[in-house]
């Protein structure tokens, strides 16, 4: 479907005149303009209008002059009159974006009235185009965790290998990282969200790098957890086998139709039936493109039903903080009622040292 036309349908969901966008990553995603100042005025039937400030214009101005969008200086009191003269009395705004202090602004210079509407779902179908993308990004990713397996010594710090994913993934051809990389190694990989410090990896320990870059405007989102060495403790390897099992599972019985939280329990049931069963304290997924995390999630508070063309983030962990942790993600497309597996890096426990 159009972009500009999926905005229309949720217009006509929320019963509403026109929405009025002013996210950059949902202004970006519309128009494929990028500005971190602009609103989009997408009407029932009376046109779509474009507004961003001096800095954008000139640029703006080239890349809408073959659509159909029609392009304004960004100005409020201006802003008002045409919705005045095109005879939209309630507007949508993003509820997920519009702060109280902008609402407030907003509300007194506009006559329309303001209705707050989900616009979280507006992203969630991805296009042959956007899957190409995140494709591309995610095949940075992997290349980048390949890198790795050939350079990290025992001794490097968690700091030193996170700033080394950095710089082979932009040497790969990403833009820039989406988001702040977690390598959190021994007992630190007990905590899901560790930021890297200064700790010096050692042989026997779990090791687990969370990555992912920006390609084209798309994120990708990685995550394997290696070895440091060949000898590694058989508790250890064995909540990485439950991990294994449970990401496995998703894979092959995930299917378009079912709730996020349907999906969610289908790796929970397996680590709660384990010894680790309290050691998995977040959700199981998020689907992901222009942001690294978007709607809908794949937890057991999510009730959104998943479509044909979502993808989302399959990344079952246990953390046990007197042990270390295991995370595993994949990237799944649903396509043809079920996922397809975007990521290939292998998957068996791996030693991230080169011996
Ligand atoms: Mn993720």
């Amino acid at each position: 479907m159009d972009r500009i036309e999926k905005v229309k349908k949720i217009i006509k969901e929320n019963n509403v005149d026109a929405i009025l966008l002013n996210s950059p990553n949902n202004t970006f995603y519309v128009t494929g303009f990028k500005s971190s100042n602009s609103y989009l005025l997408v009407t029932k039937d009376s046109g779509t209008f474009y507004f961003t400030d001096m800095r954008y214009f000139s640029s703006a101005e080239n890349f809408l002059h073959d659509t159909d969008i029609i392009l304004s200086v960004l100005d409020l009191v201006a802003m008002d009159s045409l919705m005045n003269k095109l005879g939209i009395n309630t507007v949508g705004v993003e509820s997920d974006y519009i702060t109280l202090e902008k609402k407030k602004t907003l509300s007194t210079i506009f006559k329309a009235k303001l209705k707050p509407v989900d616009t979280t779902r507006l992203r969630a179908i991805k296009s042959p185009s956007e899957i190409a993308s995140i494709r591309e990004s995610l095949q940075i990713a992997e290349k980048t965790l390949f890198d790795l397996q050939n350079s990290v010594e025992i001794g490097m710090t968690e700091k030193e290998i996170s700033k080394l994913a950095v710089s082979f993934g932009l040497k790969n051809g990403a833009d820039k990282a989406s988001f702040d990389f977690i390598v959190a190694s021994g007992l630190n990989g007990g905590s899901p969200h560790w930021h890297p410090s200064d700790y010096k990896i050692r042989e026997g320990e779990l090791i687990t790098i969370d990555l992912g870059f920006i390609v084209n405007g798309y994120c990708s989102d990685i995550t394997r957890t290696f070895k440091t060495s060949d000898k590694i403790d058989k508790d250890l390897e064995n909540m990485y086998n439950i991990v294994l099992k449970a990401n496995n599972a998703v894979n092959e019985q995930a299917r378009v139709g079912m709730t996020g939280k349907e999906i969610d329990k289908i790796a929970r049931d397996i680590i709660e039936k384990s010894k680790y069963r309290s050691y998995f304290g977040h959700g199981l997924g998020h689907s992901l493109g222009i942001e690294v995390h978007e709607s809908p999630r794949l937890s057991s508070a999510d009730n959104s039903v998943i479509e044909e063309g979502m993808i989302m983030s399959n990344e079952p962990g246990i953390y046990v903080p007197s042990l270390g942790g295991v995370r595993i993600e994949d990237i799944i497309l649903f396509k043809e009622g079920k996922p397809e597996v975007l990521t290939t890096f292998p998957k068996d426990l791996q030693s991230i040292v080169n011996s």
